[in-house]
């Protein structure tokens, strides 16, 4: 049996229990009541307790340590009334148990031996997420035991997310070593690929096992990428993903960072949610993407504004849609780490109080 075929069918309690929640009938396209709000990056470096913890501890520590990942992803919660919690982790920590170190230096995280050969994609270990990972499903347990009645987001990257950093080994703008090792060396790219996703695959089932109430998978990187590329090296392993996850029962999210050209593909994934990114029109998404749920899309930078014009451009991207049933409030991106807190309020009330 693969990993992939080992999903059970029964519902998690978690998501039994919440699948009343605002948040949880949004991403079904049932919701009646209040709109939900979330942000991206929630837990970060905007947030005073999220400082005052990183000054204690390292940040792989702290994504190490269940009692401080519980700490770190329900503060924003009691702080705005999210609707939902996201887990405080990383995308890259799963690259540890494929065989890569992880550092978070100054100028951002590390990755090494970053892949340089197809001999590099051989020599990546057998591993085993289960147990290699537990502190994570540690962490997952210790946030539902804090926060049981706010719906929990397990966490991971897309593969072509992954393998960027695998193969450049930190991050970049354009990662042009990355599509060069894709051309020169097509089967390598696609063992890389099917590993991750492998790899993927059990770190996500073992989230919900281990109370996760829905998932979202990071595309932070294929926006680089042509239409056909998307296809082959991103869209194929994220279906794949999610056709692993259906008989778990709780939503998936999927947020691709620069969806515009790729929405007709995305528009046929098996999935539930969409993650708009800030350059594109809501409302026009919505319209792109029948059956399934949106969340997005208020651009970071317009928390900087003082809160009536956050209030105000929040109210117009909501007026823009056709339907709110379907409607999870998000930002664009991920919160930038100067953000003042007044705007976060700002941002929650006025979606909280459009609907109520
Ligand atoms: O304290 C610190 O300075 C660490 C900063 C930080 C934080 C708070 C990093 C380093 N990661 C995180 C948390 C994080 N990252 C979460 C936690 C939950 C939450 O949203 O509150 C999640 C889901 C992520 C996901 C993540 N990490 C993505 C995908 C989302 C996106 O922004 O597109 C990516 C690309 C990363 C890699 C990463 N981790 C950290 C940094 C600075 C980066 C970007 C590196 C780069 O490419 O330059």
């Amino acid at each position: 049996m693969t990993t992939e075929s080992k999903a059970c069918s029964i519902a998690p309690v978690g998501a039994a229990s919440l699948a009343d929640s605002a948040f949880i009938r949004a991403c079904f396209g049932k919701n009646k009541g209040r709109i939900p709000v979330w942000v991206m990056r929630q837990a970060g470096r905007y947030l005073p307790e999220y400082r005052a913890l990183r000054e204690k501890v390292s940040f792989l520590e702290l994504c190490r340590t269940p009692e401080h990942v519980a700490l770190a992803t329900s503060d924003p919660i009691k702080r705005f009334g999210f609707d939902a919690a996201i887990m405080f982790s990383d995308i890259l920590p799963l690259l540890e148990p494929m065989g890569f170190e992880l550092e978070y230096a100054k100028g951002g995280p590390q990755v090494t031996p970053a892949i340089k050969s197809p001999d590099d994609v051989k020599r990546m270990v057998e591993y085993d997420v289960a147990s290699k990972m537990d502190y994570v499903f540690g962490g997952v347990r210790a946030i539902k035991e804090s926060i049981p009645q706010t719906p929990l987001l397990g966490v991971a990257g897309s593969p072509f997310t992954l393998a960027c950093y695998a193969i450049e080994g930190h991050g970049s703008k354009t990662f042009d070593t990355v599509k060069q090792f894709m051309y020169k060396h097509p089967k390598a790219a696609e063992e890389l690929l099917d590993k991750i996703t492998s790899a993927t695959i059990v770190y996500l089932q073992e989230q919900i096992k281990a109370g996760a109430d829905g998932v979202q998978l990071f595309d932070s990187w294929s926006g680089i990428l042509s239409v056909g590329e998307y296809s082959a090296w991103s869209l194929k392993y994220t279906s794949r993903i999610f056709e692993a996850l259906k008989s778990y029962n709780v939503p998936r999210l999927l947020f691709v960072n620069n969806l515009a050209p790729y929405i007709h593909l995305v528009a046929e994934l098996d999935c539930e949610v969409i993650g708009v990114d800030y350059r594109m029109d809501l409302a026009m998404a919505q319209r792109a993407l029948p059956g399934k749920a949106i969340q997005g899309n208020l651009d970071p930078n317009i928390l900087f504004c003082d809160p009536e014009e956050v209030s105000r451009r929040t109210r117009m991207m909501l007026e823009s849609l056709d339907s709110h049933d379907n409607l999870i409030a998000n930002l664009g991106h991920g919160i930038l780490p100067p953000t003042p807190i007044e705007s976060v309020s700002a941002f929650v009330e006025t979606v909280h109080s459009f609907r109520s």
